[in-house]
């Protein structure tokens, strides 16, 4: 991994209804994310925040794509971020915000790779499109739409479409998938490690053979989406969609550390952090310690 880190926040609500994750980026550094980064070697470059408009300004709610426009502006910001930070030979670390920011992420990350790898570390799919969205939340959409799969708006992101391949993504946690996500996974070919792999395999083998899936793709760099809903909300409770039955804090960092291991990650950002909904802080210092066993912490 290169040696120079640099950080964006993103504070986006305006993909999913519930106030408090736009506070995620603060709750990260609050947690002490670079000091953490710093103590392992790394020098660190907080970029700041991204501007992001603010809920009571946004006034479409009850669309099929809420708040679409507002969304897809942040998101050309952070993609123009992402570039400068990607030519300056640093590692994109991106905090959120809700998950719609991979929209943006994925958007400026992908145009320095030929062929992307993504591993999505979540409860979900974030597989829907307008018409197959139970709740119109674009923070569930954006693997889709970086598929190139939904609305112009979403998937152009950037100026182009699409981001990644169906066949160099690997979702792992999955436990709440909406049915028209099911069909797309099944359509596409989308490699799914659900919460029932990960208890039959363990999640050693469960991280090997996803390892070993992208390395066959020949993939030219790995981003990782993690959201942190793919934990167990008994170990992250602050998220806005809590699913029992998750991945565990150890399991967790098992996963970060043989990532890290075998440094394939090359771009990654830590996902819908919501200090009003956590208790103590719990879940943004979870998100840091994770960062920790990403770029290379170690027990002993
Ligand atoms: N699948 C649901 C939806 O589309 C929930 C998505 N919520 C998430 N995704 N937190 O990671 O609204
Ligand atoms: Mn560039
Ligand atoms: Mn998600
Ligand atoms: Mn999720």
């Amino acid at each position: 991994m290169k040696k120079k880190i640099s950080i964006l926040g993103v504070p986006m609500d305006l993909g999913q209804m519930r106030r408090g994750v736009d506070m995620g980026p603060s709750a990260i550094r609050y947690a002490g994310v670079v000091e953490r980064l710093e103590s392992l070697g790394y020098d660190i470059d907080d970029q700041g925040n991204i501007e992001i408009d603010q809920a009571e300004r946004v006034h479409n709610p009850d669309t099929n794509l809420r708040n679409l426009k507002a969304v897809a502006d942040g998101n050309e910001r952070l993609a123009a971020k992402i570039h400068d930070i990607i030519d300056g030979d640093s590692f994109p670390l991106i905090f959120g915000g809700d998950h719609s920011i991979a929209l943006g992420t994925l958007a400026g990350v992908s145009k320095h790779y030929n062929n992307l790898g993504v591993i999505w570390y979540d409860a979900h799919g974030d597989l829907n499109t307008a018409d197959t969205s139970p709740s119109g939340n674009i923070h569930g959409m954006p693997l889709a739409a970086s598929l190139g799969i939904g609305h112009e708006a979403l998937t152009n992101i950037g100026g182009y479409t699409p981001k990644v391949k169906p066949e160099n993504i690997v979702i792992i946690g999955a436990r709440s998938l909406d049915e028209g996500e099911r069909v797309l996974i099944k359509e596409k070919g989308i490699k799914v490690y659900t919460m029932h792999e990960i208890d039959r395999l363990g999640m050693t083998k469960v991280m090997e053979e996803a390892m070993a899936y992208l390395k066959d793709r020949q993939v030219d760099g790995v981003h990782l989406s993690l959201d942190l809903d793919g934990l167990d909300p008994n170990d992250a409770p602050g998220v806005g969609t809590p699913v029992i039955g998750g991945i565990s804090y150890r399991e967790s960092h098992l996963a970060m550390e043989m990532l890290a291991e075998a440094g394939v990650i090359t771009s990654a950002e830590f996902v819908e952090v919501n200090p009003i909904l956590d208790e103590k802080n719990k879940t943004a210092s979870v998100a840091v310690a994770l960062m920790g066993s990403l770029f290379g912490e170690k027990l002993l």
